[in-house]
């Protein structure tokens, strides 16, 4: 398919922008540079009107929000953790898929109050425990979450966890399900009205391209 409304679209390197590729493709839409290999923050695409901008994971709903992009693609812890003011998420687009879960040393205790809990993920933690009439000290980190229970800086983490295989290289198990995470299409609501049918057309044809994937 062909675009008529320039389109920015923002996400971010890595696991996204990997399994995000075969679903723009599938839209006609192919980038002309490799964001590993490549400096470049703006990535033109065979499209003459849509290009990418490469940007941190925890970015995406920000630069969407602002309308410096048009679209991106963020996961939905990210989206949990920043709210969607500003901005549509239409579309679950499968990837990237993980869980957030409460983890710990497999003896850990999960019943009494107080408990400290290290994350990154400080609302998401917050609504999960206020939920279970559960009080909570959160401690907040920017990574290595697994290390903090290990060197007594908390009780327990709240992590992303895929193959398991990072909990279990540092002795702790998984212990509660929060939330299944994938990545979200989001839309700037300016965008989603002003470029109505670039939209609209976008979405159809990733719709189809999550069905096929
Ligand atoms: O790395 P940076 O600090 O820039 O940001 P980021 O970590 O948020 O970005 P990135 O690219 O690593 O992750 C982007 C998105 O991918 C996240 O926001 C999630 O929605 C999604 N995702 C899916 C994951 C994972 N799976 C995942 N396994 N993000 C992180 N992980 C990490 C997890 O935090 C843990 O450290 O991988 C480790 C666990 O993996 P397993 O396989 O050992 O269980
Ligand atoms: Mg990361």
């Amino acid at each position: 398919m062909e675009f008529t409304d320039s389109l920015t679209i923002a996400l971010s390197k890595g696991r996204i922008f990997e399994q995000a590729l075969p679903l723009l493709a599938h839209a006609g839409i192919e980038p002309r540079d490799d964001p590993e290999s490549s400096r470049k923050l703006i990535l033109e695409t065979n499209q003459p009107h849509v290009k990418l901008v490469i940007i941190r994971a925890s970015d995406v709903p920000t630069y969407v929000q602002y309308g410096a992009a048009d679209l991106g693609v963020a996961g939905k812890d990210v989206l949990m953790e920043q709210g969607s003011a500003g901005l549509y998420e239409p579309l679950d687009l499968r990837i990237a898929r993980c869980r957030m879960m409460v983890a710990g040393v497999p003896e850990a205790d999960l019943g009494p109050d107080r408990l400290r809990i290290a994350t990154k993920y400080v609302a998401s933690t917050e609504r999960h425990f206020a939920a279970k009439g559960q009080q909570v000290e959160i401690i907040k980190l920017y990574g290595s979450m697994e290390l903090a229970p290990l060197v007594g800086l908390s009780d327990l983490i709240v992590d992303l966890v895929e193959s398991g295989n990072t909990l279990e290289a540092n002795g702790l198990v998984p212990l509660e399900h929060i939330a299944d995470i994938s990545s979200r299409l989001v839309v700037n609501k300016a965008t989603w009205k002003m470029k109505h049918r670039s939209v609209m057309a976008l979405l159809e044809v990733l719709r189809e391209a999550v069905a096929k994937v």
